[in-house]
């Protein structure tokens, strides 16, 4: 029997057996497709300004290794979407943006609301101008294996029409593809991309006396959750030197003897000037990582290896092979030592919240002191906007992480740590949090200043707290913390915490 189905139908199923959850904001042009997802399986949440829809998307993201769907209607929807999917974009992350269009045949005649969206395609975007799926197929592919956000630009009348089945040619819909215009996959234009086996390699491991591993966060691959948790007892098996990007932290145990932790502008530098080569394992070699100064320096001894694996089996395959080189004495990341206010008060925070927590910092002098004074001993300990240093971005991808907590069952609190600037960015989602019950502790570190930049005036934080009905509370001593903390931890319900501080000015970083 042939069963024909309406696009709208088939979308709905489509995302039935591929994602739990989605982050929402409804609108005229996604009426049909919200309305239908409100009636299935599908958790939608209703955040309070579209940038929230995409930063949680993002957070679900990047702690469950899954994808992120958020949903936005055409115009002002779209546009308030930019941000989180810029910071998708620079920090891969999967995340799958569903904006609204108008119908077809108004498309470029000054419609309400009309307005090319392919602003969004930072990676790739599909303008989804037939009912096929192929276009959420190819999406959801393509993001999920690539770490990357994907557009999906629907307009109205499309999901009226009966679904097409019949293959399409996808380099043809690309092609023709108006709204379909960037295809950039974010590689640093002074990496040579060497796409070679690298079961070579190992042939020249008696050349080197100091072989460096180098990981990124592209090693998690499209591992499930438990899986990326598994990676460090494969790693501390090997002789050989491990370091790691920020993004990677935690994918090692910082405890491990073989660790040598973060490397470049805040991490170590020796490991780099040291290493006669380095193995880089699926990293993209930010300027954070190879520093400016010393770049070329390093990129001239640096093996790139592009290892996305699909399963534990592959990591340990590479890793058991490359174990054989030789092991070496270097220096190794040291978490600094609290000086100021600022900083006591940020590790006291860290001494007292459990080791694995998720800890999602903002942007801002917080962020830094929290990576100096971390040690991160699972994945994902820190959760930040490493590449676009996005303010605002703690708040809702905390929410976004702790759906991702829920829905695949991993048991680690979530700590969100702002800025007094940047918490007030995404304010609005502390609805979300309430309506949600959602077990988030949120740090705001009133320095009553925005960084090095100026000074500010705050608003009364806790009786905004008490606005949204969150349990709040103020802290100007540090000897108040510890206590705080471990109230928090026993109860089941979101908590902000605001801890007066004093200015402090950061370390220098390395180079
Ligand atoms: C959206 C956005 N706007 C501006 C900036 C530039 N910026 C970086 S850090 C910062 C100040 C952050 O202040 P706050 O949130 O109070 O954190 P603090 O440095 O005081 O810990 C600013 C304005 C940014 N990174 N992102
Ligand atoms: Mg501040």
């Amino acid at each position: 029997m042939i069963v024909i189905t309406k696009f709208l139908e088939s979308i709905v199923d489509f995302l039935e057996k591929n994602v739990k959850r989605i982050f929402s904001y409804p609108g005229e042009q996604i009426l049909p497709l919200y309305n239908e997802i409100e009636g299935s399986s599908i958790k939608n949440i209703m955040v309070r300004d579209e940038r929230g829809a995409g930063f949680m998307a993002d957070g679900y993201a990047r702690i469950t290794n899954h994808v992120g769907v958020c949903l936005v209607t055409a115009g002002p929807g779209a546009t308030n979407l930019t941000t989180p999917i810029a910071t998708s974009y620079k920090d891969s992350s999967a995340v799958i943006a569903i904006t609204g269009r108008c119908s077809r045949d108004k498309i470029g005649k000054n419609y309400f609301q009309e307005i090319d969206m392919s602003f969004l395609n930072f990676y790739k975007g599909y303008f989804v101008k037939e009912p096929n799926l192929k276009y959420f197929e190819e999406a959801f592919s393509l993001s999920f294996q690539n770490k990357k956000p994907v557009h999906l630009n629907i307009p109205k009348d499309v999901y009226g029409e009966f679904t097409i089945e019949e293959e399409i040619n996808l380099n043809e819909m690309k092609d023709n593809n108006k709204d379909n215009s960037k295809d950039n996959d974010n590689k640093g234009n002074d990496i040579v991309d060497k796409t070679f086996n690298w079961k070579t390699l190992i042939n020249e491991n008696e050349k080197f006396k100091k072989t460096l591993i180098l990981i990124g966060q592209g090693i998690y691959g499209t591992l499930s959750y438990k899986e990326m948790e598994k990676i460090s007892s494969v790693l501390k098996k090997l002789d050989i030197p491990i370091a790691t990007t920020f993004p990677a932290r935690g994918i090692i145990n910082e405890k491990e003897e073989n660790c040598v932790g973060l490397i470049g502008r805040r991490g170590v530098i020796k490991p780099l000037l040291e290493a006669d080569r380095i193995i880089n394992v699926s990293s993209s070699l930010s300027f954070n990582t190879y520093p400016e100064s010393i770049r070329k320096k390093l990129l001239s001894k640096t093996e790139n290896i592009h290892l996305t694996p699909k399963n534990i089996d592959e990591i340990k395959e590479f890793f058991e092979t490359f174990g054989l080189g030789e092991p070496w004495e270097t220096e190794k990341w040291k978490r600094i030592s609290p000086q100021g206010d600022y900083s006591t008060k940020i590790n006291e925070i860290i001494e007292n919240i459990p080791e694995n927590s998720i800890i999602i910092t903002d942007a801002g002098k917080h962020t830094v002191f929290t990576c100096l004074l971390k040690t991160c001993v699972v994945p994902r300990n820190i959760i930040a906007s490493h590449s676009f240093g996005t303010m605002g971005f703690s708040v809702p991808v905390s929410i976004g992480a702790k759906f991702g907590t829920i829905d695949f069952g991993i048991d680690r609190e979530v700590v969100s740590i702002s800025g007094d600037g940047g918490f007030l960015m995404n304010v609005e989602e502390l609805q979300v949090i309430s309506e949600h019950n959602l077990k988030i502790l949120m740090i705001v570190m009133k320095n009553n200043s925005l960084a090095e930049f100026c000074k500010i005036k705050n608003p009364n934080i806790n009786r905004l707290a008490d606005a949204f009905d969150i349990d709040n509370c103020y802290i100007e001593n540090v000897d108040e913390i510890p206590q705080t903390i471990r109230e928090y931890v026993k109860k089941d319900k979101p908590m902000l915490v605001v801890v007066e501080t004093r200015d402090e000015k950061l370390p220098r970083p390395n180079i």
